[in-house]
Formats: C-alpha cells, structure tokens, sequence
C-alpha cells in the first residue's frame, strides 16, 4: 500500500506551534505581506528576521505529539510490508524529523535553515538571522533570509509531489485549512486520478467535501487511531 500524507499546521498546534488561520493563529498577529512576501522582506528585512528568529525560539522549545510519533510508526510498519509512507509537509518546523520520520518532504522550506537571498546557498542554522552574517558560498553580507516559501514564490520539489500522488492508493491530509495552493488542491488532483482521499482535522476544511472519508478532532487522538486501524487492516 503507498499512502501519501499532507500535514499542515495543524498537526503541531498540540506541540505548542502556532496555526496560521485559527482564532489567535499568526495571520491575525501579523500582516502576511509584511513578513512573509519577497516584497515585505525586500521593504524591511529586520522586520522578517524578528519574526522569523521568535518563530525560531520557539521551534527550538517544541517537541513530537502523538501524531508525528503515529507517522513515523505508520513509514517503519509500512516499509517493512513492502508498502509506502510519502509524507509531504507543509510545516516549516522539524517535528516529523523529531519523532522519527526517515523521509519528509517540506515544500514550504525549513525554519532552521538559512537561505543567501544573493547567491541562494542554504545552510543548517536555527540561530538568529542577522544582516551582518556573511554568506559561506558568496561572500556577502545582507543576505540571509529563512528558508522558507513566501507567497508568491515557488514551492518545493513539486515534480517529485506530483509523481508520488499519481502513484499513491491513498491520500491523506491532516490538520490543514485547504486554504493555500498549490498543496489545496492535491485532494481534487488524486481524486481525478483515482485515489482514494482522506481528511483528519479539528473540524471540517475548506474542501472538506472533497474527500471521500473523514475524521475529526485534535491529530493527537485521531491520527494515532487511524494509523492503528489503517495496520490492523494491512
Ligand atoms: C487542527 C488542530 C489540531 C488546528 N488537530 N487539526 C488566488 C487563488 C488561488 C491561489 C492564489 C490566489 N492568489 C494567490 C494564490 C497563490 C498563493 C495562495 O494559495 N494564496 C491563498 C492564500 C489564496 N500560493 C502561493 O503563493 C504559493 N506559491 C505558488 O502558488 O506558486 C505558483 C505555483 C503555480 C503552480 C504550481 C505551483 C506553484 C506559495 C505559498 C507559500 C505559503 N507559505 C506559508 C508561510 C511559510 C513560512 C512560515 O511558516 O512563515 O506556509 S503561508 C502558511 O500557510 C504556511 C503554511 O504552510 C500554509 C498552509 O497553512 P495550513 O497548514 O493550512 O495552516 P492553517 O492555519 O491555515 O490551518 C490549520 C488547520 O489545522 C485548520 O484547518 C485547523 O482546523 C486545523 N487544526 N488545530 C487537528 N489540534
């Protein structure tokens, strides 16, 4: 069986990670084309880098929920089936990682990655962005931006996205409002291939009714269950 999953914010609220979109979530503390556009940070790069450094602090002080640590279970059971776990996250954070995933794909970037906006290098650092660091590759100072996609700019590792979802049996998004593109409109992309979708959340989605089977409530107690019930079948 290859399971493709799509994880949102929402399967790290429960880590302390804030969602986007929610009552109190972070687009009603900031204006999101103040920090994350490439114009807002092209306007005011100290700006974005506070933002994004507090963001940075406070990723360092979460840890895994029970849902990233039944993913993980769910890639190990299913590889040593002889089956898949593509696991797809738009998350920036590393509680996959953290939990024990092998294999995550992060199209919107990483948050503890640091990105020259002169020459694109990348490099490893959950430290503070600063304008006087210089860039290892080019030299230059000025530059250092998260790594991460704003608006307006191109997700990550599409192709591999799209090969994974024409060829996975089952689709599974869990704890994302289905609001942001192009990751909303996958669940439309593998029903019109025939796959069978699935939907986890705290309550119904945007396009909730495009998915063929549902279950709600906090990804701490649903995603675990279905991941007990999806082995106990297999
Ligand atoms: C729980 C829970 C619990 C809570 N248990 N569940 C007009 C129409 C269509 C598209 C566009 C348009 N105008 C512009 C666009 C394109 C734009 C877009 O989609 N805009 C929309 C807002 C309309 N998209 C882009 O610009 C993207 N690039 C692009 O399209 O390039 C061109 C292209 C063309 C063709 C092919 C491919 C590409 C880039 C998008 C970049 C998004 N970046 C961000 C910021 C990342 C950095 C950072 O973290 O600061 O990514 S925005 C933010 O939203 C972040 C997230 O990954 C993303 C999605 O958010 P998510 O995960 O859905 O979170 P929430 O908060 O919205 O929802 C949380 C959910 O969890 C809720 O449903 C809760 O119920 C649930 N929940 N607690 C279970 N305990």
């Amino acid at each position: 069986m290859k399971i493709f999953v799509l994880t949102g914010a929402g399967i790290s609220a429960e880590s302390g990670l804030g969602t986007f979109r929610d009552k109190d979530g972070v687009w009603t503390r900031y204006d999101l084309s103040e920090v994350a556009t490439p114009e807002g940070f092209a306007r005011d790069p100290a700006k974005v880098r506070a933002f994004y450094n507090a963001r940075r602090a406070n990723l360092a002080e979460a840890s895994p929920n029970a849902a990233h640590v039944a993913l993980a279970r769910l890639e190990a059971a299913l590889a040593a089936r002889g089956g898949d776990l593509w696991l797809c996250t738009q998350n920036v954070d590393d509680l996959h990682e953290k939990a024990g995933s092998r294999r995550v794909v992060h199209m919107h970037g990483e948050l503890a990655v640091t990105r020259c906006a002169h020459c694109q290098a990348l490099r490893p650092d959950p430290g503070p962005l600063t304008a006087e660091a210089v860039c290892e590759a080019c030299g230059r100072d000025g530059g250092a931006r998260p790594h991460v996609v704003w608006f307006g700019e191109m997700p990550l590792h599409m192709d591999a996205i799209e090969d994974a979802l024409a060829e996975a049996d089952l689709f599974v998004s869990i704890g994302t409002s289905g609001s942001v593109y192009p990751a909303a409109g996958f669940v439309t992309e593998a029903r019109a291939m025939g796959v069978a979708t699935c939907e986890i959340n705290l309550e119904p989605s945007a396009n909730a009714y495009v998915f063929g089977e549902k279950h709600y409530g906090p990804a701490s107690e649903v995603v675990p269950a279905w991941v007990e019930r999806v082995l106990n079948g297999l």
